[in-house]
């Protein structure tokens, strides 16, 4: 064994020369990894008695891609370029032996291999977009030389990651070995490459072709799904340069394109966020020592549409549900709703009859809170009122076997107060799921102030076996996703009060990269959400808009009004009921600009997001960052309120508050933590 490197291998097996990579966590390739890749081939290709070389990683994966965190730092070291062209014109076969993730950069110097084995439960992907880049080492034209320009279009605006089975089917992998034996399987392969005299196939001299109709009909197809992205325009760009030019003239278009997006705004938020998930998994007192509890079967009360997604996370899972109501005829309802979604998904087929029927027969219902006292994971998800949750978590108490997790799913009321209902709140737990509870990704985890630290450490991990991003946050009125929303909400509804029409407020929103307005999510969410027509006396627009019957989507008229096909236009009968407030309260309307309208409705909110910080409320900037991007739709090309508060700069944040406080009060009244990271020159990053 001779050692190329701290991370690199280089050992004979017979005629065979075996490189083998071992760089922690994910192999990525970082100027170490390259140094080694690069000494390694050099090495192997001038040893007389190796006649191919295959290219194998220890640990968990093959090449995640390149190491995101050089990215904008001074590069060092040997270039990837030397590495992919050392390989590609070794005179000796050679073979990549993929296990775990080929991805990005790893799929790269995969692609320049001569040939490709991997073990079944391999995968392989050019998941740049989703980092607001594009394949930058000849990976963008490579990869549609060999799957086509369709897929290689699917694959890249997508960043999906290809099973082995399927990779091989495409081409992308020449043979998939038995699992477990990649380096036989890999050696093997090689024997045979020299054995039958199998040429050195570079992929660089295939050919693609496709007519100029599959660009075109993509964009089309995918504009809203890219709308406010660049990257995504720029991997098209690329794969139109592969169909029309000589390979190393659209090596030349993919590194401009590739240099404009890395060294751009989005690319850098979109990898600002890559490393704040995972951050955000990090709890500074809960280390990875604190024992997590198993969980292995879930109770959840209520089967209202909350209950029922939360629900469906667990099934989807493999963790059997039950789910508790107080009717027969709701629960029903509950598990129909239910089948009925899960249904319509194997109709769309994302899941065969059988995956519907296994995740049914893990769910059951009962009328009977005391049937819950074998869960591990409890989960009130009724209505928000304190004096009812209490109740349940008071009856829980007695109910739930020793140690098991007793959560409740609400969205403002306070925990501890919740949890002093019951003789052990530090079992208790806020698990604030986001609607639809199966869909969205964002789990608000609240520790209240006795809540354990294994209670802690097992709804993280929990979260991540159901596929949610969970954020760690504190005991406040709303936490930090509604907390920060409302002051969006006040601000909305004072520029409509002040002149604004909702429409300008909800496209404001809209053009900045949000899905859609808070008016337009009204109107989706439905208007009488907390609303009842004994108590409605007329006093808002919203109340005014509900006894017309105006409720929203739902009804075909809220504050817009809806086509058959449930198209917005603006709405005159809104229009008129807001001139009529306005008339009656005596106010002016005033023409509002655009930049007012934004930076009202945006600036209020970081604001509220350094109050959060300020109280302790958040671990970490970069956790809100996440709660906004996951729960409440903010563009991830902007990277989130704290990092967009930085990315413009503080004092401009600081400044326009304090100018509309002049205006217009207090509710602009800068945060004490903001005053004084922008005197000292910092930004929310550096706290
Ligand atoms: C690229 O390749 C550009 C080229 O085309 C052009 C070059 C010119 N770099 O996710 P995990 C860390 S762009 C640095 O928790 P999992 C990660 O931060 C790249 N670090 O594990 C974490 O650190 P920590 C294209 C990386 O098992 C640890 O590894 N490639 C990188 O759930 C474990 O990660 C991608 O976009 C990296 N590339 O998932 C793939 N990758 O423990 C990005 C990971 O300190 N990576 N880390 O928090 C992934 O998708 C997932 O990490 C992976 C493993 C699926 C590999």
């Amino acid at each position: 064994m001779a050692a190329i490197n701290s991370v690199t291998d280089l050992v004979r097996e017979g005629d065979i020369a075996v490189i083998t990579l071992n760089s922690p966590p994910v192999n990525a390739l970082s100027s170490n990894v390259r140094d080694g890749l690069h000494d390694g081939f050099k090495a192997a290709i001038e040893d007389p008695d190796a006649k191919a070389i295959v290219l194998i990683c220890d640990g968990r994966t093959f090449i995640a891609g390149a190491d995101i965190s050089e990215f904008g730092g001074a590069s060092k070291g040997a270039s990837l370029f030397d590495v992919q062209n050392l390989m590609e014109n070794s005179p000796k076969p050679v073979i990549a032996a993929i296990h775990g993730t080929a991805l990005g950069g790893g799929l790269e110097v995969a692609l320049v291999a001569h040939y490709r084995v991997a073990v079944p439960s391999a995968k392989v992907g050019l998941p740049e977009v989703n980092l607001g880049l594009l394949p930058g080492a000849g990976g963008t034209q490579r990869l549609p030389r060999i799957v086509g320009a369709q897929k290689a279009l699917e694959m890249m605006t997508s960043g999906s990651h290809v099973g082995a089975k399927a990779a091989n089917a495409m081409g992308l992998v020449d043979e998939v070995v038995e699992e477990g034996k990649l380096r036989e399987g890999a050696i093997a392969f090689a024997k045979r490459v020299l054995a039958e005299n199998l040429p050195l196939k570079k992929v660089r001299d295939r050919e693609v072709s496709a007519d100029p109709q599959v660009f075109a009909d993509f964009r089309k197809a995918n504009a809203r799904k890219f709308r406010g992205f660049k990257a995504p325009e720029s991997n098209i760009q690329c794969i139109e340069a592969a169909v029309n030019l000589p390979f190393d003239e659209g090596l030349k278009v993919e590194r401009q394109l590739f240099m404009e997006l890395v060294t751009g705004a989005q690319s850098a938020a979109q990898r600002y966020v890559f490393f704040a998930e995972r951050q955000a998994n990090k709890i500074p007192d809960v280390g990875p020592e604190v024992e997590t509890l198993p969980i292995k079967s879930v109770g959840v009360i209520g089967a209202g549409t909350m209950g029922g997604g939360i629900s469906m996370n667990f099934l989807n899972a493999g963790i059997p549900v039950k789910i508790v109501e107080m009717k027969q005829e709701a629960l029903d309802r509950g598990l129909g709703v239910i089948r009925k979604n899960y249904e319509n998904t194997a109709k769309k087929g994302r899941l065969t009859q059988d995956d519907v029927e296994k995740r049914m027969a893990a769910l059951s219902g009962s009328l009977e809170l005391s049937d819950l006292a074998d869960c591990d994971l409890i989960i009130e998800a009724v209505f928000e009122n304190m004096e009812i949750k209490k109740d349940i978590f008071a009856k829980l108490d007695k109910i739930a076997k020793p140690g098991a997790i007793l959560a409740s799913n609400t969205s403002y009321l306070n925990v501890d107060e919740i949890a002093s209902a019951t003789s052990r709140p530090e079992s208790v737990i806020g698990l604030h799921f986001f609607s639809p509870a199966n869909v969205m990704r964002l789990l608000e985890i609240v520790r209240g102030d006795k809540t354990s630290k294994p209670v802690i450490a097992t709804s993280m991990k929990l979260a991540k076996t159901i596929g949610k991003v969970g954020v760690l946050v504190g005991v406040c009125p709303g936490f930090v996703g509604n907390r920060m929303l409302s002051q969006r909400q006040q601000q909305a509804q004072a520029l409509v009060a002040e002149g604004a029409m909702p429409w300008d407020v909800d496209r404001v929103l809209y053009d900045f990269g949000f899905p859609m307005g808070p008016f337009a999510m009204s109107d989706l969410a439905g208007l009488d959400i907390g609303w009842s027509a004994e108590k409605s006396s007329s006093s808002t627009i919203r109340e005014v808009l509900c006894e017309m019957d105006r409720r929203g989507q739902k009804t075909g008229a809220g504050y817009y009004d809806y086509d058959e096909n449930r198209n917005a236009k603006p709405s005159p009968v809104t229009e008129k009921i807001i001139q009529d407030f306005a008339a009656k309260a005596g106010t002016n309307p005033r023409k509002i600009e655009d930049d007012e309208i934004l930076e009202r409705t945006i600036f209020t909110m970081i604001n509220e997001g350094a109050k959060i910080l300020e109280e302790g409320k958040a671990i970490r900037a970069s956790d809100i960052d996440i709660v906004w991007i996951n729960g409440y739709g903010w563009p991830v090309y902007r990277g989130g309120p704290m990092h967009y508060a930085d990315s413009i700069g503080l004092p401009k944040v600081l400044e326009r508050l304090k100018h509309y406080q002049a205006q217009m009060g207090d509710a602009f009244k800068p945060a004490a933590l903001l005053e004084k990271l922008a005197g000292e020159g910092k930004g929310f990053k550096d706290l």
